[in-house]
């Protein structure tokens, strides 16, 4: 299919480049049922939507050489014709962003070279391409050039950014059976909670405190016996690096062995360069031995909270 009003050359034209792209609107508009589009991104967005779009795009050229005495004509209709447009269609997940992508020519087989922040990464017949690999909370930008069967190429795509989302942080269960002991009551920065007993854990991280980079903290733990006085171990970790876990280098911040003190207190160092934000405390206090922090049975309590490096 060619551009009709432009070749219509009874037709008095005193715009042809925007009587053009009218046209090439109102295809689109007519294909899609659109009733209304004026911008290109905004038809781009209602083409990704459709389903059928891919169909449309096969059976459509624009490409028209022959129009060839009229230069800002011809420019207009190349830019069409070699457009490629890329698309990020779903959001991204923390490693894996999923690209859609076409052009309007498809005469023949189209190559899409996937560039990432600007670097060749690979190339694809398909429309679209599923990147991998990619790390959490990280901007990447991506564009794609299109090789036609000869091997000419386009030009640069647009380029989109995406930003991955931040790696979803599952804690590993950890609990306690609190009949004869429990922790019963938490003090550190502004957190002063009097838990009592939870059943062997107290999932507590709705409470906050802020606690200041290369600070160090006294922590109150008191331990509640049910009958008689049991040597108690404590141990607190924080999720420095926010990986999920509590066994990096550092994690470990206080082991207080064999304790039947009413009330023990420790110090809690937060390291100069431990990432700023939000992140996890947890709290054991065993009886006897020392708890893992993936612990689970032991007669004692386990309590979580929030914590926010600053
Ligand atoms: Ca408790
Ligand atoms: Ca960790
Ligand atoms: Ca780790």
């Amino acid at each position: 299919m060619k551009c009709k009003y432009c070749e219509d050359r009874s037709v008095v034209i005193r715009d042809e480049e925007a009587l053009c792209k009218r046209h090439y609107y109102s295809f689109y508009s007519e294909k899609l049922n659109i009733t209304e589009l004026e911008e290109v991104p905004k038809i781009k967005e209602e083409v990704i939507l459709n389903k059928e779009y891919t169909k449309f795009m096969n059976t459509f050229d624009f490409y028209n050489d022959s129009i060839n005495n009229q230069n800002k004509l011809k420019k207009t209709l190349r830019k069409f014709n070699i457009a490629v447009n890329l698309i990020k269609l779903k959001n991204p997940i923390y490693y894996m962003i999923f690209l859609l992508f076409f052009t309007i020519k498809m005469s023949g087989q189209i190559t899409y070279e996937i560039y990432q922040d600007g670097v060749y990464k690979t190339s694809t017949t398909n429309t679209n391409y599923t990147v991998t690999g990619l790390q959490p909370a990280t901007t990447y930008s991506f564009h794609i050039i299109s090789v036609d069967a000869a091997g000419n190429k386009s030009p640069a795509s647009n380029i989109i950014t995406v930003t991955t989302l931040p790696k979803p942080v599952v804690y590993c269960s950890s609990y306690g059976k609190s009949t004869k002991e429990c922790i019963n009551k938490v003090q550190i920065g502004t957190i002063n909670n009097y838990s009592g007993n939870n059943g062997g854990y107290g999932n507590f991280t709705t409470i906050k405190t802020d606690l200041l980079r290369n600070s160090t903290n006294t922590i109150s733990i008191s331990p509640y016996w049910s009958s008689s006085t049991l040597s108690e171990t404590y141990r607190v970790w924080i999720d420095f690096n926010k990986d999920g876990d509590f066994l990096d280098n550092g994690e470990q911040l206080l082991n207080i062995n064999k304790s039947k003190l009413t009330v023990v207190n420790g110090s809690i160092k937060i390291p100069s360069l431990a990432p700023i934000g939000e992140t996890r405390m947890r709290i054991s206090m065993k009886y006897n031995t020392f708890a893992s922090s993936c612990e689970t049975l032991f007669n004692g309590e386990v309590e979580d909270y929030t914590v926010n490096i600053k």
